[in-house]
């Protein structure tokens, strides 16, 4: 197994533990989280799961986890997702594969959100670009708002909510700003960055130990 891999398992294992019978838990999208998945389909805890992709629910559900919609809930005990880049700063870049809206209704539910990352996801500062989804409707004027810095992602399985996918390839010195940047854009859903006040921990396995980043209070 790749050492990226590897480490991605370890901080996986380590979420793992966090989940308690009787929680209500997100569970976010990518290889991290099927790991993820994996360390808990052998825990098994009486908990159930909301998934913020089909790929993660089926992989759940296969798993043998209990799945729910996101309807009737208002918030969560645990939320636990991979990430991209994960800054000193505590901002997060997410939506390599697309998940980053769901991701992040699920997030800001949760009482604690946590990131599982391999070491290599940490960065000295956010790198673009940074994934979008837009709405589809309207979207040529939407990308004209954007600048023409946003090209839409080509051979991503399309998002749930059916949006459509793109990558804002701006400067990221300031992530705070260009936050608001992209979210002042009538026609964009969502971006990836995600600030730290989202954030509760980041697990960051490096080689074989696994490290307790904590986010702000
Ligand atoms: C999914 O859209 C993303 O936000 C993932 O959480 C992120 O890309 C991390 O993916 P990996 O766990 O596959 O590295």
């Amino acid at each position: 197994m790749p050492a990226a891999d590897a480490e991605k398992r370890l901080a996986a294992r380590a979420a793992a533990g966090l989940v308690e019978s009787g929680m209500t838990v997100g569970l976010g999208t990518g290889s991290t989280v099927a790991f993820l998945v994996e360390a808990l389909a052998e825990r098994r805890p009486e908990a159930r799961f909301v998934a913020t992709s089909p790929r993660t629910a089926a992989a759940a559900r296969e798993a043998g986890l209990t799945v729910v919609p996101f309807r009737g809930i208002d918030r969560l005990d645990l939320a636990v997702d991979g990430a991209d880049q994960v800054a000193p700063s505590g901002w997060l870049l997410k939506g390599g594969g697309g998940a980053h809206t769901r991701e992040k209704v699920v997030a800001a539910a949760a009482d604690r959100f946590v990131v599982i990352v391999s070491s290599d996801k940490l960065v000295d500062a956010l790198r673009p670009p940074v994934p979008l989804e837009l709405l589809a409707f309207g979207v040529d004027a939407t990308l004209r708002a954007l600048g023409g810095s946003a090209p839409l992602r080509a051979g991503v399985p399309p998002p749930p909510d059916r949006g459509l996918i793109a990558d804002y390839w701006g400067d990221l010195e300031d992530p705070e700003a260009v936050a608001l940047r992209l979210s002042a854009v009538p026609g964009v859903v969502e971006h990836g960055l995600f600030p730290p006040t989202l954030l509760s921990e980041v697990l960051v396995a490096r080689g074989t130990s696994v490290e307790r980043l904590l986010g702000p209070e």
